[in-house]
């Protein structure tokens, strides 16, 4: 299966797509991850991505394409692919249709998990992480809005929304009722 999870930040990407990479048998690809990973090992790329994540800001496309490129390359990948916030613009999501065109395969679905502001504040302010003050949480959502949000059209047909507010595991039901699947695939 090749999906992916758009959401604003702490719509929880992060959190679904580790249970729905396990259920799914797909490796769970986070460009956030990829890039802290970077930043944590002070490659060149982590050195260039970490002012942008350091500011709320989205790392430029390019950058970021290339990046998302080559881990799809990778053997794992091959069977399907759970990606966690990539595309977040419309370049992006044009590159990522000429990349699966290229290997001959098209995504099966996307995820949109929504949630209000207010929730979505205050489950980042008790994560914590550097990115996590409240003017940046509110600066990142507000770019979601402004260059995420129009990426769903570019998925007419294919968007599934979800309401990412409740237990995760309630979440996780509503995903899975979304794509069609029976719950009982979470216990297997
Ligand atoms: P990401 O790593 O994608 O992070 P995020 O959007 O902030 O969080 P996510 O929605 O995954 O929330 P999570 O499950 O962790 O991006 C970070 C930065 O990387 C971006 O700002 C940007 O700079 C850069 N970047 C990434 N992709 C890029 C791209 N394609 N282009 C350009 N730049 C890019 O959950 C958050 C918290 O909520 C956790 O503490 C979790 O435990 C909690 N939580 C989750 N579900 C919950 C629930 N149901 N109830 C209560 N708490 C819950």
């Amino acid at each position: 299966m090749r999906l992916l999870l758009i959401g604003p930040p702490g719509a929880g990407k992060g959190t679904q797509a580790e249970i729905l990479s396990r259920i799914l048998g797909v490796p769970h690809i986070s460009t956030g991850d990829l890039f802290r990973d970077q930043v944590g090992r002070r490659t060149p790329l982590g050195r260039e991505a970490a002012r942008f994540l350091d500011a709320g800001e989205l790392v430029p496309d390019r950058v970021t394409t290339d990046m998302v490129r080559h881990r799809l390359g990778e053997p794992d990948a091959e069977r399907g692919f759970l990606l966690d916030g990539y595309p977040r613009t419309v370049p992006q999501a044009q590159a990522l249709s000429s990349v699966l065109a290229a290997g001959g395969t098209t995504l099966d679905a996307v995820l949109e998990l929504t949630a209000p502001e207010d929730v979505l504040v205050d489950r980042l302010l008790a994560r914590g992480r550097p990115d996590d003050t409240e003017d940046l949480v509110r600066h990142r959502r507000r770019i979601h809005h402004r260059r995420t949000v129009p990426v769903l059209g570019h998925y007419a047909g294919l968007v599934r929304t979800v309401e990412a507010v409740g237990t995760v595991e309630d979440i996780t039901a509503r995903i899975l009722t979304a794509l069609g699947l029976p719950e009982s695939v979470s216990t297997r």
